[in-house]
């Protein structure tokens, strides 16, 4: 199974996404946690996505389809994958779509969760409490919201009109969240 997991910063993406690749036994690909793995270990790659990420923009598409491209080459995604925060740009949804034609592949789900502004930015400032996340902070936390109106939010509208576009209720507990998705993409 092939899916793309979408929504703004903290609409739960990465929590959601590590339970049903799981569920699906799929890979879960974040380009988040592949960039702060990069960071951590003070890569060529973690020093260039850290000025970006710490500004709330996004990293520049050559370097994310680069790295994209290539984690989709290991075995493990041979039964599929769960890419969680990418495609994010008009760039990275064409990148996508010719990394799965070259290799024979199709998309079947298209997951948008949906949460409203105040929750997300609830629990964004909760975990810059807990984690300490450099972009979590309420500046950099409003400027990710607004790129990702600006740079995500339209390519939902390609997805619908491919009609891969499923949208998920975000709002609640982790655990009701999980069950209102299993409903719809593993019975599916
Ligand atoms: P991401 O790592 O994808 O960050 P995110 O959008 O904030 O999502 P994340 O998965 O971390 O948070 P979630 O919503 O699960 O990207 C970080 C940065 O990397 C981007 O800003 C960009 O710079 C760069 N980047 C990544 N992909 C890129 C791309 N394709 N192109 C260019 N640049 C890219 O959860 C948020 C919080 O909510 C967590 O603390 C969680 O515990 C909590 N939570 C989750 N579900 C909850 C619930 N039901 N109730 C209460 N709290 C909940």
């Amino acid at each position: 199974m092939r899916v793309v997991f979408m929504g703004p910063p903290g609409a739960g993406k990465g929590t959601q996404a590590a339970l049903l690749a799981a569920e699906l036994g799929v890979p879960h690909i974040s380009t988040g946690d592949i960039f702060r793995a990069n960071v951590a270990e003070g890569t060529a790659l973690g020093k260039e996505a850290q000025r970006y990420m710490d500004a709330g923009e996004y990293v520049p598409d050559t370097v994310t389809n680069a790295m994209v491209r290539d984690r989709l080459t290991h075995d493990d995604c041979r039964p599929g994958f769960l890419l969680d925060g990418y495609p994010r740009t008009v760039e990275q949804v064409a990148e996508l779509d010719a990394m799965l034609r070259s290799a024979g592949h199709a998309l079947d789900v298209v997951v948008e969760l949906t949460v409203e502004i105040d929750e997300v930015v609830g629990r964004l400032v909760k975990r810059a409490a807990e984690q300490g996340r450099t972009d979590d902070s309420e500046d950099v936390i409003r400027r990710r919201l607004e790129v990702y109106a600006e740079q995500t939010a339209p390519l939902l509208t390609t997805y619908s009109d491919r009609g891969l576009l499923v949208q998920v209720d975000g709002m609640g507990g982790v655990e009701d969240v999980t069950s209102r998705l299993l409903a719809v993409v593993v019975v599916d």
